[in-house]
């Protein structure tokens, strides 16, 4: 476990970490909530985080819509303005341009398509997309500018007037299989995999980790502090994402001045 010296430009990666990377064709990112802090969306657990206010199982759970569906939207109403005026950070864009040198697939427990907006060419959503909405009743999918609120400011479907909900997955509910299949596949794969940004506590998603341990990967954690996983880790970079991800890249663009056609 390390942890880079000073701020921002003068970050040292540890030998090892720079070693695999001379040596490595394949990346894979794993992300949570942490990434997009510096972009100002807040994380769920932590100081000032989401759920400190309020308990998952309440809004991010079927259940809890199913209750009180008026007090879920007005959450993640709340939710899509925020992510919708911000913009990817130095940490997306870093690990965007990283598929420069290597393939690169992103892992995404976020909802906030920063990833995709930030320029990665292959991102998994585990969690869903808030940019999304689609019918409780009968599926029918809805953009955002096409949700009309009934009195309780719950959208309803044309089609079947049931509840529309957010595209994102809760607590109780299965992930996106070809999602889920496709980053089982992409840890197994990856010769360095990173975790950035976060707690490791919300299952299957936190297992990727290990899966890719398991077939081999370098593993290493990118976080402000240490978390559940860090014992499993090879190496632990405890700082920002967005001062350690460019610093990945400054050594990448060392190590190999040969440009990989982006896929
Ligand atoms: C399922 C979408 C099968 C919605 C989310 C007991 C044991 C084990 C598992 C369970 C259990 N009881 C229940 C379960 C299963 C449950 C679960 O894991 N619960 C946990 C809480 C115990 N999981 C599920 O229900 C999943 N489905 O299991 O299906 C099934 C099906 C039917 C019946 C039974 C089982 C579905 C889980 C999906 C939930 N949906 N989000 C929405 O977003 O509104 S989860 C939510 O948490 C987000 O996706 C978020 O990304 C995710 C994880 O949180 P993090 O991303 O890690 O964010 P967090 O704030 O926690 O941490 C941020 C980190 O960043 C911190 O470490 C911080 O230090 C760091 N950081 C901050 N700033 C920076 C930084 N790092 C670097 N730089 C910075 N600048
Ligand atoms: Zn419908």
């Amino acid at each position: 476990m390390s942890g880079p010296p000073g701020g921002r430009g003068e970050t040292a990666l540890p030998e090892t970490l720079t070693r695999r990377l001379s040596s490595a064709a394949r990346l894979v990112f794993f992300t949570g909530a942490g990434i997009s802090a510096e972009s100002g969306v807040p994380t769920f657990r932590g100081a000032g985080g989401i759920w400190e206010k309020f308990r998952p199982e309440d809004l991010a759970s079927f259940e809890g819509f199913r209750k009180n569906p008026g007090l879920v939207w007005e959450w993640y109403r709340m939710r899509k303005e925020i992510m919708s005026r911000v913009e990817p950070n130095a940490g997306h864009r870093a690990i965007a341009d990283l598929e420069r040198h290597y393939h690169v697939t992103v892992i995404t427990q976020n909802i906030d398509n920063l990833h995709r907006r930030a320029g990665s060419s292959v991102v998994h959503e585990l969690h869903g997309n808030i940019e999304r909405n689609y019918c409780s009743g009968c599926g029918a999918y809805y953009p955002d500018d096409r949700l009309e609120a009934d009195g309780e400011g719950v959208p309803r479907c044309v089609k079947c007037s049931g509840m529309i909900r957010p595209d994102v997955v809760w607590f109780g509910e299965f992930l996106p299989e070809e999602e889920w299949n496709d980053s089982v596949g992409a840890a197994r794969w990856a010769d360095v995999f990173f975790c950035v940004g976060t707690s490791g506590v919300v299952y299957p998603a936190a297992s990727l980790p290990g899966e890719a341990k398991r077939a081999g990967a370098f593993l290493v954690e990118i976080n402000t502090g240490p978390t559940d996983l860090t014992p499993a880790f090879d190496e632990s970079l405890f700082g920002a994402s967005g001062d350690l991800l460019p610093a990945i890249v400054a050594v990448a663009d060392s190590l190999s001045p040969r440009n990989m056609r982006k896929n």
